[in-house]
């Protein structure tokens, strides 16, 4: 080939490169803008700018990611804030999330504002520095990225509420992703089974791709067997109302929620509201929701989650969803002190009922959820019937209760086969010995004690092969009795006894809890459990 011919071949793939470039661009969607009226509102692409901003200007305490993309493909961006931000330190976590729902924007400008106050807070105000230093806080700043979008394409809005995930063979589109969450989902009449619906639960459980992203974050946070989560805020609009679950039913302590948590809800729940002048009350008592994601978060992971209606007041007309720009600055500022609240309860949340060292220690289990316990842990165990359950038992009575249907919290606790009688056999201990072990527990220096229920209920023909055990188990493996009851030839019922054990040996060190039971030397009848297991505070 000749000089001419090689430039003119060069030029004609520059000409084709440069058209199929353009056809790309014209191929990504242009995103919609809000009108100039409310230009001080984000919209999708100015606020990805804002978040990498921050992390620009900020990078030892701002990393962001994407937990997943929208059902169009939209990125779900989080920003994580913590000093050390890149570790993932041993400091507990809060999560704010903003924008299920396509027409609050205003939530997302409240998640921006949070990521404002803890950047720019953090070199002059001292609060916003030790909740930084002290704590990991993600933030979600659109959970529903394609929604937020096509809710700009209208004149100037569309009222749009669901995402943009069509619904096969019906000619609709969208699914509320408040509704699309697995907890009692599509239970109770608080969603519905239309398409059409503005309140559509989708096809089943986590068909959202939105809501999948948001469940894998909050499972990828569970790190040996404990959520590190431990507040959670859903920012929504609009009526001024700090709501805690369930949403799916009007009974204010349900068996899945414990009186414990319970006032802790209302207690941090009433606190948030002297903060932001807000409405603090149960979820249900505006209105019934199924598969929401507050009943979700505690329901699934005993995170203590509320959602937050913000501003306005009034919730009747859709003007109330788009309040005029110039109001953002004074709706947001005006969450700032009950937000840095928050954030600061996720190191204590019960420390607003004064049971902070009782259950804000190394080690709080109620057992309503698995916590992480491993069965069998060494392979040895021996016995064919009655293993270790964590759930919610059977009461089983032979000669006075041996097995019982209470707890000391709860609806559930760990139990010896929590079945009550099944054919001729009561759903004992048999054949030998059950045991199971503990997530690994970090524990400060000083520690507080050990303390847990229990009881070891048996027969008369019960032996001292028969027992109830718990152990400390060190990081080397070794392990310290701390706690025995053998059996006798008495017949003993089942009641709950309060246990004391000092955990002074173990300060400073990883440990694991082991508890055992066994039916030895004959067939007795043999039942356990345990309830309420700490480590508490010193
Ligand atoms: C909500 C859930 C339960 C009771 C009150 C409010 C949150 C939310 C919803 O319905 O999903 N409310 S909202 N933002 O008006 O849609
Ligand atoms: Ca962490
Ligand atoms: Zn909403
Ligand atoms: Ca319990
Ligand atoms: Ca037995």
């Amino acid at each position: 080939m000749r000089k001419r011919q090689i430039a003119a071949l060069i030029l004609a793939l520059l000409f084709l490169f440069g058209l199929l470039a353009e056809a790309a661009d014209a191929a990504a969607p242009a995103e919609a803008n809000f009108p100039p009226k409310d230009s001080r509102y984000h919209n999708y692409p100015e606020m990805v700018a804002e978040i990498m901003a921050a992390q620009a200007a900020y990078p030892d305490l701002v990393s962001v990611f994407s937990i997943g993309k929208s059902y169009l493909g939209r990125d779900i961006w989080v920003a994580k804030v913590s000093d050390h931000v890149t570790t993932d330190e041993a400091e507990p976590e809060v999560l704010i999330d903003a924008l299920h729902h396509a027409r609050e924007h205003l939530t997302t400008e409240q998640a921006l504002y949070l990521l404002k106050v803890l950047t720019t807070g953090y070199a002059t105000d001292s609060l916003v520095k030790r909740l930084v230093d002290s704590r990991e806080i993600f933030i979600v700043f659109a959970l529903n990225p394609d929604g937020m979008q096509y809710d700009l394409t209208g004149s100037p809005y569309r009222a749009w509420r669901k995402n943009r995930q069509p619904n096969v063979g019906t000619g609709t589109v969208g699914t509320d992703l408040n509704r699309n969450y697995a907890y009692d989902w599509g239970c109770c009449r608080g969603s519905s089974g239309s398409p059409g619906s503005l309140t559509y639960r989708g096809r089943r459980p986590f068909s959202a791709p939105e809501t999948q992203a948001l469940r894998d974050f909050v499972q990828s946070r569970v790190i040996d067997g404990r959520q590190q989560i431990v507040m959670h805020i859903t920012l929504h609009t609009n009526g001024e109302l700090v709501l805690w679950p369930y949403g799916h039913t009007k009974t204010d302590i349900p068996a899945d929620m414990t009186r414990t948590d319970h006032a802790a809800f209302v207690a941090l729940g009433k606190r948030m509201a002297q903060r932001n002048g807000y409405k603090p009350e149960q979820s249900s008592d505006l209105y019934i929701t199924d598969g929401d994601q507050i009943d979700w978060m505690y329901g699934r992971y005993r995170i203590f989650s509320f959602t937050w209606e913000l501003y306005p007041t009034e919730h009747h007309r859709t003007s109330d969803f788009y309040p005029a720009d110039e109001r953002i600055a004074a709706a947001v500022a005006n969450n700032r002190s009950a937000l840095l609240y928050a954030i600061d309860k996720a190191d204590c949340p019960y420390s607003p009922i004064y049971q902070a060292k009782a259950d804000c220690g190394p080690l709080y289990d109620d057992f309503e959820i698995d916590r992480g316990w491993t069965r069998d842990p060494d392979g040895t165990d021996t016995a064919t019937d009655g293993l270790w359950q964590i759930g919610d038992p059977t009461a089983t009575s032979i000669l006075g209760p041996k097995q019982l249907g209470t707890t000391t919290s709860g609806r559930a606790a760990l139990v010896t086969g929590l079945a009550g009688v099944k054919g001729t056999d009561a759903n004992d201990v048999d054949g030998g010995t059950t045991t199971i072990r503990s997530a690994p527990v970090l524990l400060p220096d000083p520690v507080g004690d050990l303390t847990f229920s229990y009881y070891f209920s048996h027969r008369s023909n019960a032996t001292s092969a028969d027992w109830f055990r718990v152990w400390v188990e060190a990081q080397d493996g070794t392990r310290t009795l701390v706690r025995e009851e053998l059996g006798k030839a008495t017949d003993d019922d089942a009641r709950w006894i309060p246990v004391r054990v000092s955990m002074k040996p173990w300060a400073g060190q990883k440990v694991r809890i082991v508890i055992g039971a066994a039916d030895g030397a004959g067939d007795s009848r043999i039942e356990a459990a345990v309830d309420d297991l700490r480590i508490e505070r010193p």
